[in-house]
């Protein structure tokens, strides 16, 4: 019997069921208790003995458990848990020498002083700056799945609550496409509902993917992943579904679905699909129905495939000579594309870069050209490796997150725009139309981010925190961000909590208790604790918790996602598992739209598919005009940078992490090098720099330097080299400006150069470096050790 997601999920639901009431099966007459718990990683149980965590087991409901998941014991335990309250010296003594954040010792305070000082920044800065002036970093729910203790939502419920923040606007994943797509067609597309898994594999022939690596991103969710994506392409390849994967690496997902690779040159993927397109217009095979029925603008487009426009012809040997890829392969596939039902899909990476907005935008243009937007199995689908997308929806209400309420502030910043903010307050940006100018920011508050990793440029961040008066924290581990805080709080893991999560994120078949495993740590208290000290000193402690406990939320939570059994039954058991009705898993994206276009307009202006959009154009950006176009990076390979710095860097989502978190542990460890993080570079390369597999080299340009360990493969093409995101930022001299990164954090490479004046999207997919051998003795990585802290309140 093949045993697919469905049935998988029936048979594992009968099993829990089963297992439900008996919580100690596995215990052999001692005090072991199976615990359920639920994370970014996949659902599963805590075996705990004596108040300690033994192991961690996968639970039924995970169809492909993960390593990441495995190692969550270790974090917990690990040395790197910050075990007390602690202040940066020169801060606390009043002398604050901000140039040595990161470089001078702690002193350990108790809780009672650490939350005085944070209440007093906070009060300190409101009153000298207004409220303007305190950012609140974290953007995202990356640190864990709980949507009671959730930080980024803790904290802008007290920061609002306390007049409020400058706040982030966008995303780092897809910031340029989430922009750009509503204007083209009338959806983000990345972040919504897919045609239906089972649609897809009954119907789809061809896949091509651009960048996608579902093998590897859905190993983790925004929610709960159940970890099923991988057995729906399995099952795909095991149809015949031909896949095509159009990157720079022969990523994992190709290898195990024996995937033609077709090798492109990083960030040129727009000149390969514009030559795509002309091969199609060219030879008269485009679908001429569709573009008239269903889009507008395809003439100011096809002037521009011809040359009419700006006099060079955008033909496949163009495109050539841009991407790397032979014409003939371009047009085959061109050619290929319409004699299948294809679908086109394009991750995030490939948008991650310098004029991001043209990725996804030019695939919408080819899926046009192909004409099966919104048939089975065709047309573009823009979030196929992320979040378990193409899963039907079960019909379930998700568990609602603690509310962050109003904030009265209304400026925001592009998430990519940190460190420029810090040294440019007052200074005016295009955005999206309109202008923004940058606050005075004076504090940063970061709970559940890690800004000193997450952020491209960080040599110009850590320059701008030099104008930042209070840097506040709140961390389970010494992370670069904790260790260059002023104050940090350590908090609980989730394991340490009671909380409740979902799963997975388009299909919401299960709620999960994220009940505690074990005991707090050390001296560290919940996101939630802090957050009503603070509220507490402050003056509106019962506006914050409302009158509810912790228990009393989640149970507000778990009641106003209208579920099927009560909460104690939920809580005893670990979970709520909805059914996906068998009418739900035909849903096609855009059919609606393909059956009547009149009536089931797009939210475009003009209702269609907007191959050129007046909006846009209106703008008058040169950097973003009215319809897809290649448009020379200022950083990439034929650049007036690479003269200097010869290799193209990408920075891919790390195989063997979250982002950062896991850094600190075996899983991501033991793929270093001496503790350095991989730079995967093709042998070729390799031979020219006279480097061999495993030697520590550093990295360069003019933002940074960093060590990183040579990984020599195949597996990327020449002259583009990948350094996965997430490293922990280790400075060799901490006090020195600049400082080589001892760990192999990316960022210090990367540039914050936005995408255009539309998104002001970040683009750390577009970053020349230079590699060379290192001379002399090499410090050892110092990015897991605790910082120097000294004991006792001062
Ligand atoms: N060069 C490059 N940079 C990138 C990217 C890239 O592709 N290339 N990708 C970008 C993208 S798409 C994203 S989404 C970002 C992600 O960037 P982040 O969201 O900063 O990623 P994480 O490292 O997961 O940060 C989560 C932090 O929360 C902490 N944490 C865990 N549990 C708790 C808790 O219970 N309470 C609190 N208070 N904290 C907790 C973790 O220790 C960790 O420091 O990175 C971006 N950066
Ligand atoms: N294991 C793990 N999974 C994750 C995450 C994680 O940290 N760890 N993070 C999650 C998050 S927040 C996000 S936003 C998503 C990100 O999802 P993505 O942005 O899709 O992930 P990446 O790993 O950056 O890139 C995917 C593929 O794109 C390729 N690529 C890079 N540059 C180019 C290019 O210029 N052209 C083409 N054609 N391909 C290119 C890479 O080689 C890689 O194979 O991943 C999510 N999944
Ligand atoms: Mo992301």
């Amino acid at each position: 019997m093949t045993i697919n997601r469905r049935s998988f999920i029936k048979m594992a639901s009968a099993a829990m069921a089963s297992l439900a009431y008996t919580p100690d099966i596995f215990a052999s007459g001692d005090e072991t208790q199976i615990i359920t718990h639920a994370t970014h990683m996949g659902p599963l149980k805590g075996y705990v003995k004596n108040g300690k965590l033994e192991k961690i087991l996968a639970s039924e409901h995970d169809f492909d458990p993960v390593d990441l998941m495995f190692s969550l014991k270790e974090a917990t335990y690990s040395p790197t848990r910050i075990k007390q309250p602690c202040v940066r010296k020169s801060y606390l003594d009043g002398s604050d020498k901000r140039n040595l954040r990161g470089a001078e010792e702690f002193i350990q305070v108790s809780w009672e002083k650490a939350l005085d000082l944070t209440a007093k920044a906070l009060q300190d800065v409101k009153r000298i700056y207004g409220n303007e002036s305190i950012f609140r970093t974290s953007y995202a729910r990356w640190s864990h799945p709980g949507h009671i203790q959730q930080p980024a939502n803790l904290l802008g419920r007290t920061l609002g609550l306390f007049g409020g923040f400058t706040d982030v606007v966008g995303d780092y994943s897809a910031g340029a496409s989430v922009q750009v797509l509503p204007y083209i067609v009338g959806d983000s597309e990345v972040y919504s509902m897919q045609t239906s898994r089972e649609v897809v594999l009954e119907n789809v022939e061809l896949i091509m993917m651009w960048g996608l690596d579902p093998f590897k991103t859905s190993k983790i969710d925004y929610n709960v992943p159940d970890h099923s994506t991988k057995d729906w392409f399995l099952q795909m390849k095991q149809k015949g579904v031909q896949f095509i994967t159009i990157d720079p690496t022969k990523n994992l997902t190709t290898r195990k679905l024996d995937s033609e690779w077709v090798p492109i040159k990083a960030a040129t993927d727009v000149a390969m699909i514009i030559g795509m397109c002309h091969t199609l217009y060219t030879e008269n095979l485009y679908d001429k129905e569709f573009i008239a029925k269903y889009t507008v603008g395809f003439t100011a487009f096809s002037k521009y495939l011809t040359g009419e426009h700006d006099g060079i012809e955008k033909t496949a040997e163009w495109a050539e000579s841009i991407c790397g890829v032979p014409a003939e392969k371009i047009k085959q596939l061109a050619r290929l594309a319409m004699t299948k039902r294809t679908t086109i899909t394009g991750s995030w990476a490939p948008q991650r870069i310098h004029h991001g907005e043209q990725f996804h935008w030019s695939l919408v243009a080819l899926a046009s050209m192909i004409g099966q937007i919104g048939l089975p199995g065709g047309g573009f689908s823009f979030n196929m490796h992320f979040c378990g997308a193409g899963t039907s929806y079960s019909g379930a209400k998700r568990p609602l997150l603690i509310p962050q309420g109003r904030n009265p502030v209304n400026t925001l910043i592009p998430a990519s725009r940190m460190g420029d903010t810090f040294l440019n307050p007052g200074k005016t940006i295009d955005y999206n139309g309109s202008k923004l100018t940058y606050p005075n920011i004076k504090l940063l508050y970061s709970a559940g981010l890690n800004p000193i990793g997450l952020q491209p440029d960080l040599n110009k961040l850590i320059e701008g925190c030099k104008r930042i008066e209070h840097i506040i924290t709140n961390e389970p581990w010494w992370t670069p961000t904790a260790k260059f805080s002023d104050i940090v709080l350590p908090v609980t893991t989730s394991f340490e909590r009671d909380d409740i999560a979902f799963g997975s994120s388009y299909g919401v078949e299960h709620l999960w208790a994220m009940k505690q495993l074990i005991s707090p740590l050390f001296e560290a208290k919940d996101d939630f604790w802090v957050f009503r000290e603070i509220s507490k000193r402050l003056g509106f402690e019962n506006e914050f918790t409302d009158g509810k406990t912790i228990e009393e939320w989640i149970r507000w939570s778990f009641e106003m996602s209208q579920p099927s059994v009560d909460f104690e039954t939920f809580w005893e058991k670990g979970f709520v598992y909805n059914m996906t009705p068998e009418e739900n898993k035909k849903y096609i994206r855009h059919s609606e739209f393909r059956a009547n276009p009149q009536k089931n307009r797009l939210s475009t202006p003009s209702g269609r598919i907007e191959l050129f959009s007046e909006k846009i154009a209106s703008f008058g950006y040169e950097d973003c005009p009215g319809f897809p176009k290649w448009i020379t990076p200022a950083e990439g390979i034929n650049s007036y940078a690479s003269r200097r710095f010869p290799y193209h860097l990408i920075t891919p989502h790390p195989m063997y992490r979250l982002h950062s978190q896991l850094d600190n542990t075996r899983v991501s460890r033991d793929h270093k090098f001496d503790d350095r993080e991989p730079m995967y570079i093709n042998p070729e390369n390799a031979k020219q720099l006279g480097i061999s597999h495993g030697e520590i080299v550093e990295v360069y340009n003019n933002r940074g330097h960093m060590l990183a360990g040579a990984f020599l493969t195949e597996n990327i093409v020449k002259d583009s080299i990948a350094i996965d995101e997430g490293a922990w930022y280790a400075p060799e001299n901490p006090r020195e400006k600049n400082s080589r990164c001892l760990s192999g954090q990316a960022n210090i490479l990367t540039s914050d150069r936005p995408s255009s004046k539309l998104a002001q999207a970040t683009t750390s997919n577009s970053c020349m470096v230079g590699i060379r051998k290192v001379k002399g003795r090499i410090k050892r990585n110092t990015a897991y050790d605790e910082p120097d802290i000294r004991k006792g309140d001062l």
